[in-house]
């Protein structure tokens, strides 16, 4: 299976792609040009090779040849303390819409440790509100820092693919 990552530069996709390849918070930022993590896991008892594909977001990278074939799903992110990037979420849907606008996309919100700390937030309603309208299968909340919902995000893609059943759980909306 694979997953493209996209979103604004900053806002921790390179951090949710370490914790999922490395188990491993990156110690400084780098920003990326082109990465690609692939990981080796089981799901029913059957091998599953996952390749996450982690590119630039800066604007001057914007025609570095995204590799966006055979993506399964797109994992969308904005910073929950950054509005700028949730506002760039349509720019990056319209983006994945206009590669192939049938493969599935997911809304992912990085950075929920601070929460209780930042004055800019974009409220929980809001943003699931924003993914619902805009077609988003789900909208899930996370942090790679803590490593909290790291997983879910990786399982839900894997769930999607298969097209099982998306359970509600905290911090996480399926429509
Ligand atoms: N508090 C907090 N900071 C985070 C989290 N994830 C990433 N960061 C910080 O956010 C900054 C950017 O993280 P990256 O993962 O490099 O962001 P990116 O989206 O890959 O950025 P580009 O490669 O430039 O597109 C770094 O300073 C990280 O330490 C998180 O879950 N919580
Ligand atoms: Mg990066």
């Amino acid at each position: 299976m694979k997953f493209v990552l996209l979103g604004d530069m900053n806002v921790g996709k390179t951090c949710f792609g370490f914790m999922q390849h490395l188990r491993q918070f990156p110690g400084e930022y780098i920003p990326t040009i082109f990465e690609q993590y692939n990981i080796n896991t089981v799901r029913n008892g059957v091998p599953l090779d996952i390749i996450i594909m982690d590119a630039a977001s800066l604007d001057d990278y914007y025609f570095y040849p995204r590799d966006y074939r055979n993506t399964d799903v797109f994992i969308i992110f904005y910073a929950i303390n950054n509005r700028t990037s949730f506002e760039n979420l349509n720019k990056w849907i319209n983006e994945a819409k206009q590669y192939n606008s049938s493969i599935p996309f997911i809304i992912v919100g990085t950075k929920e440790d601070l929460r209780s700390d930042s004055i800019q937030i974009i409220t929980i309603n809001e943003a699931d509100e924003f993914s619902k309208q805009n077609g988003a299968v789900c909208h899930i909340l996370c942090s790679a820092l803590l490593n909290f919902n790291v997983n879910l995000v990786v399982n839900t893609a894997i769930n999607i693919v298969n097209g099982e059943h998306q359970d509600f759980k905290q911090f996480t909306k399926c429509f």
